[in-house]
């Protein structure tokens, strides 16, 4: 069985299995080699050679155990009309909907028009590309943002830091912002089913701004997505190994993995080792959660031996707690996963 794979069972191994989120990027010459061919990010993402061709970029030069399909979480609006582009050193940019109810009853009336299922046919291309090439014991991990998640971008425009004003606006939005909610769930189902239909094996779902969410919202704004998109991938496809990485929210996982049992976390790197341990780690597996800074900075190996000596008990895969950072030296991470796969103690 592939290592990722089985420690998503449940499986407890001497050494875990190793991937790290954005894996696929900035930091390695040869995604910016690349990179310099696309001025456009998105037909980057949409060209299945090229997406391909990145995505194995990190397992030719770090054995991962694990590839994660090169694509990004704004696809989704980006197939929905909201056109995205990215400036560099802004980040994103979508077609900005307007700032009234009606704007987004217009954009909706015609968004829950679009079928994805056509325009998703290059990232579906791409993942039969690399899982011709990707030796069979490593997994390929598919991925969706939340809806939350991808509605932040799209309520905005873009990247914002004023988080309060973008759930200012949901709630002001009210019915449309439920509806955009809906509408974002039944299109991650389909790029998510369409995933492993074409070859991927684990699904990943991105929730970086979890924690922007006021507490008493999460249930309508984050849970009850999330259970739904599950439910509907599991109608399809029950053993697919799903894994959730909510950032800022690892104290609603253990009631999370009660309400969606065999569900994996992700854990970013505020949360304690030996919490998840007694709190994730013994109802369902865990993934984490070396800090990215840490990583580019060096000096993390007590890190890594502390998360080690908590985690590698039991269900447990070696990942950051967030994304790779682009200035991360290479030599930091061929490190990492040496003292990974050679434990010191
Ligand atoms: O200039 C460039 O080359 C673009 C950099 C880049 C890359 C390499 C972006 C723009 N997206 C990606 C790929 C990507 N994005 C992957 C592919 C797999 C991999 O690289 O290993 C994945 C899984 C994502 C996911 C993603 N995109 C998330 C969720 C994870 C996270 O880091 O929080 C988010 C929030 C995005 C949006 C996005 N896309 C790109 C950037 C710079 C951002 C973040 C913008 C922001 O900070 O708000």
């Amino acid at each position: 069985m592939k290592k990722l794979a089985a420690a998503l069972k449940g499986i407890q191994q001497n050494i875990p299995p190793i991937w790290l989120m954005r894996q696929a990027g900035r930091y390695l010459p040869e995604y910016q080699l690349e990179r310099t061919n696309f001025p456009n990010f998105m037909d980057f993402c949409l060209n299945p050679e090229a997406a391909a061709k990145v995505t194995l970029q990190p397992i030719q030069r770090f054995d991962f155990d694990a590839a994660i399909i090169f694509s990004d979480i704004l696809t989704i609006p980006h197939f929905l009309g909201q056109t995205v582009h990215f400036e560099p050193g802004n980040g994103p940019r979508l077609k900005k909907v307007g700032s009234e109810r009606v704007d987004w009853d217009s954009f909706l009336d015609k968004a829950e028009d679009i079928e994805i299922q056509e325009l998703m046919t290059p990232v579906l291309e791409a993942i039969q590309n690399v899982r011709g090439s990707l030796c069979s014991s490593k997994s390929l991990i598919g991925f969706a943002g939340s809806p939350w998640t991808i509605a932040t971008y799209m309520l905005r425009g873009g990247k914002t830091q004023d988080f309060s004003g973008t759930v200012q606006f949901a709630k002001q939005l009210d019915g449309a912002f439920d509806r955009l909610i809906r509408l974002l769930e039944n299109n991650i189902v389909t790029l998510l089913i369409q995933q492993i239909q074409a070859g991927c094996d684990v699904v990943q779902i991105f929730d970086s701004w979890a924690h922007v969410v006021p507490l008493l919202d999460r249930p309508a704004w984050l849970w009850r997505p999330l259970q739904r998109i599950i439910h509907a991938i599991r109608q399809s496809y029950p053993d697919v190994p799903i894994i959730y990485y909510g950032k800022g929210v690892a104290d609603h996982y253990p009631a999370l993995a009660q309400m969606i049992p065999n569900l994996a976390f992700g854990i970013d790197h505020s949360v304690d080792c030996a919490w998840a341990r007694d709190n994730v780690q013994s109802v369902a597996p865990v993934q984490g959660n070396l800090s990215p800074e840490k990583l580019m900075a060096g000096g993390f190996e007590t890190d890594v031996d502390s998360i080690l000596e908590k985690l590698s008990d039991g269900p447990f895969i070696f990942n950051l707690g967030h994304g790779i950072l682009p200035k991360t030296p290479i030599a930091h991470v061929e490190a990492l996963i040496k003292q990974v796969r050679n434990p010191r103690c």
